[in-house]
This record gives C-alpha cells, structure tokens and sequence, in this order.
C-alpha cells in the first residue's frame, strides 16, 4: 500500500493527520504540485482527476478523496473511532464534515486558487472575481462555526472527528490565502489553537 502526498497541500494532509489520529503508518510517495508532477501521464495512470491525495493497495486498487480513503481506513482500523458512534453521531460528524469541506475549505480554496499568483498556473482560467466573491462567505460561515462551537470542545460535541480535521487545515489554509479569523470570533481561535496543539496536527 502507498499513498501519494503532496507536502503542504490541504487535502493530503486531511489523509496524513487522520493516519497519525489512528497510528497508522504508511509509506508515501511524494507529488511535487509545484512542479506539475500530477499533470504526468504516470499519475494521470493512478489517478484520472490529476489530484493528489491517492492510495494504492496492493493489488493496484486505488481509492482517492481525501474523505473516501479516511473512511477506508476508518473500517479497518475502527479505534479510535473518527466517524462518529451511533446513528445520530455519525450523522452529525457527515453533516459538519460537509459544511466544513464545502462552505469553508472550498470557500477558502476558491480565494486561493483565484487569487494567489502561484496558482495561475494550476487554476486555468483564474477568475479574480470568483476569488473576492468568496471571501465574505469565509466570514459569513465563521460566524456561524463560532456560534456554534459556544458550547462545544469539539465542532461535533466532545469527540474529536474527521470534522474537526477538516476544519483545522481550513483554518490552516486561511493563511496561505491571505485571510485571517476576525478577533472577535473566540470560539473558533480556541477550537483552532486546540487541534494545531494536537500532535496529529505536526503530520
Ligand atoms: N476532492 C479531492 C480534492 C483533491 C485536491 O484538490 N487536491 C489538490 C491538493 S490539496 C490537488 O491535487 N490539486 C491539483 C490541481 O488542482 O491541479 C479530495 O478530497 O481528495
């Protein structure tokens, strides 16, 4: 089994923190985004969409999404569990999971991929625009983490989930884009500096 990375990028490292939640090692096989590794015809064979995380098994099976590989490795090695337990559990870690990944990580990805000259090459065409249209959507979901997150430790109560991994390379990913969690949002800088303190978060 390998699993192709790619360093700093986001959604590996959703891949890599939850391996290290679960002690799991696996060996990876490094992508250099950057260098338009992944648009190669040799990782184009892995996998179609050009995108990187990716996990080989052994007989040549690959899975990719970054969720869908957690979840493989959620079933074989279910402790801790990182899914939710129970019926409503694990709904609400699917529903916070989605909220994350689509009004944050992708609201933040957008400013990013629209904005940030480094990506001019990677996001054809760029669309400045789209970029700004996103960032009051970062702020509008924010808000509504903040609130919720008032009487939670964690995004899905007292457990830590694949949710909270979602968020935490969210809030990471602010900084590349040039955004920052506004001041007055304490509850989401609290969650925040919880899971970068969390060893997983080094991975
Ligand atoms: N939905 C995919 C997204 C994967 C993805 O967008 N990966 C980025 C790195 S964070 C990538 O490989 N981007 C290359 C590109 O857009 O050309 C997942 O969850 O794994």
């Amino acid at each position: 089994m390998k699993l192709y990375d790619a360093g700093r990028a986001p959604n590996p490292r959703r891949v890599r923190i939850f391996l290290a939640e679960k002690g799991i090692s696996v060996p990876l096989v490094p992508v250099d985004l950057a260098k338009l590794e992944h648009k190669t015809p040799d990782f184009a064979a892995v996998n179609p969409l050009q995108e990187s995380p990716a996990l080989e098994l052994d007989d040549g099976t690959v899975i990719t999404e970054s969720i869908a590989i957690c979840r493989y490795f959620e079933e074989l090695h279910p402790e801790p569990p990182l899914f939710g337990v129970g019926a409503l559990e694990r709904a609400e870690v699917e529903m916070w999971q989605r909220r994350l990944e689509f009004h944050l990580f992708g609201t933040v990805r957008a400013v990013f991929r629209h904005l940030h000259p480094a990506m001019a090459e990677m996001e054809v065409p760029q669309v400045p625009a789209w970029g700004e249209a996103n960032k009051p959507r970062v702020a509008a979901f924010l808000g509504v983490l903040d609130r919720h997150l008032a009487d939670r430790e964690f995004v899905c109560g007292n457990r830590f989930t694949v949710a909270d991994i979602t968020g935490l390379v969210s809030l990471d990913f602010m900084k590349p884009a040039k955004l920052s969690v506004p001041e007055e949002l304490d509850n989401v800088r609290r969650w925040h500096a919880a899971l970068a303190a969390r060893p997983s978060a080094k991975a």
